[in-house]
């Protein structure tokens, strides 16, 4: 087995060109194994294998990789690995490989996950799921110490934070670009990701409430931010990181509220009815999206039992 001790590189200055924070790696020494208490979630269009078919699966070798990359290639299913738990080893850390740390239920995760299968990064940046109600210990002590989701490990450094995340993977490997270069395009992109924690915050505090005033406003704000550049459904026009940074979060509150607050919230918003159209033909996110009645179910146990 490989040990690997990488010298410390711990500040923020010392990452790459971005203003990432990233996390020193101190040495590995563990062989990287399957979870025992696999998670198998429901995806619409993504087949999570459980411990024993991977297993099984990874002494195919190269002809079964050659498949995969087959399957890849043609926009069929992605065959996701199972969330890592404590009892889980963590995978060779910091060999040169690159991997995105996520949970297959966080919406911030998922930002980083679309812009990975947006460029077609599948089989360079692998995937590794992290079972958050029960997270292995060296998550936090060897890869990312704030023991949040998403973290990318990439050229022996990690980096958190999903907005940043989600430029970090446009600018940093190949792949269709994802920010568009025309500057009028770009102010409203910053605006429009700088408004995305209020935008979270005015629906989830709406979802506590008895109406619908609070969320009114933010629904119309997007309505309004769609409907400014028209060469395209999407928040910039054309598909871009900020249909990636909303997209996360309007695929929960979509279904939430209309279940629940019985508020159609395309209703009157045209521009955000074309938007969930044409988001849903993309198979990129349409491979991490989650089965709706899943997160209404998570978002009734989160918000009405608060109530
Ligand atoms: N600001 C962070 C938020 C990430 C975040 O809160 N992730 C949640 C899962 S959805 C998490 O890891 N929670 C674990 C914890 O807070 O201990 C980002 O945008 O990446």
């Amino acid at each position: 087995m490989a040990i690997l001790n990488v010298s410390l590189r711990g500040t923020a200055a010392s990452s790459s060109s971005s203003s990432l924070p990233s996390w020193p790696h101190l040495s590995n020494s563990v062989p990287f194994s399957l979870s025992k208490k696999p998670v198998i979630a429901k995806f619409p269009n993504t087949t999570i294998l459980s411990p024993l078919k991977l297993r099984l699966q990874a002494s195919f070798g190269k002809k079964t990789r050659a498949s995969l990359s087959a399957i890849m290639a043609t926009g069929g299913q992605e065959v996701l690995p199972p969330a890592l738990t404590s009892t889980s080893d963590p995978p060779p850390l910091f060999d040169g490989k690159t991997r995105l740390y996520i949970s297959y239920q966080c919406p911030y995760a998922q930002r980083a996950w679309i812009s990975r299968n947006c460029k077609g990064l599948e089989e360079k940046i692998q995937l590794v799921s992290i079972d958050l109600q029960d997270r292995p210990a060296w998550y936090k002590e060897k890869v990312y110490p704030p023991n949040k989701v998403p973290s990318l490990e990439h050229n022996n450094e990690v980096k958190g934070e999903s907005l940043d995340l989600i430029r970090y993977i446009d600018s940093h490997f190949e792949g269709p670009s994802l920010f568009p270069d025309d500057p009028a395009k770009r102010e409203f992109a910053e605006e429009l990701l700088s408004y995305t924690d209020s935008f979270n915050k005015s629906v989830f505090a709406s979802f506590k409430e008895d109406g619908t005033e609070a969320a009114d406003a933010a629904f119309d704000y997007i309505e309004t931010a769609l409907s400014k550049f028209e060469d395209g459904p999407f928040f910039l026009g054309t598909f871009s990181l900020v249909d990636i940074a909303y997209a996360p979060f309007l695929e929960r509150f979509q279904p939430f509220s209309l279940e629940v607050k019985k508020y159609d919230i395309t209703a009157g918003r045209p521009k955000l009815a074309a938007w969930f159209e044409e988001m849903n033909k993309n198979l990129a996110y349409k491979k991490t999206r989650r089965d709706p009645k899943e997160l209404v179910e998570s978002y009734k146990r989160r918000f009405l039992a608060q109530k």
